[in-house]
């Protein structure tokens, strides 16, 4: 089983892995594969803060407004590189999951995915996304909610 999918059934979650040979490595592709608006995607956002990583979590629709984020990261944030979004998360930049991350990672999500009935994120690999209902993203990313969108 792959990596991802197997945490999924090590946590009991029931949630099953889709994927689309077409390819899911952005929101736009994530969207046109499953056929749903892009503001239903998860973009799963490595940034840095103050030398720790931190996930965002964001709708495909919003840009983050990283000073936003570093207000409630509690420091400056930048984007992570492809290596230290990888040793953070333990997957690559394209594929990089929600939750059952490599190493614990505070994570902050858009509150505009809560407007969703059901949202899909990325499981891992750049052509495999999963449904979840964003109540359930949060509680198991652990998420803190925020308005993280750019004005
Ligand atoms: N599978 C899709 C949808 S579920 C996905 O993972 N989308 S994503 O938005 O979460 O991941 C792509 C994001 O990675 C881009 O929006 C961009 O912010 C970031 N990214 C892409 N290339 C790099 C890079 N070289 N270094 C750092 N970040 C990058």
């Amino acid at each position: 089983m792959k990596r991802f999918e197997a945490w999924l059934a090590e946590a009991n979650t029931g949630l099953a892995v889709k994927e689309f040979p077409q390819g899911t490595r952005t929101a736009a592709d994530a969207a046109r594969a499953v056929g749903c608006e892009v503001g239903q995607i998860v973009k799963s956002l490595v940034f840095v803060a103050a030398g720790l990583p931190v996930v965002a979590l964001v709708s495909g629709a919003n840009r983050v407004d990283e000073r936003r984020l570093g207000e409630v990261a509690g420091e400056p944030v930048v984007k992570a590189d492809a290596e230290t979004a990888r040793n953070a998360t333990g997957y690559s930049i394209g594929g990089v999951p929600p939750f059952g991350h490599l190493t614990e990672v505070p994570v902050f999500m858009d509150r505009d995915l809560l407007g969703y009935e059901m949202v899909w994120a990325a499981a891992g690999r750049p052509d495999s996304v999963f449904e979840i209902a964003p109540g359930r993203l949060r509680e198991l990313s652990g998420a803190t909610v925020v308005d993280l969108k750019g004005a």
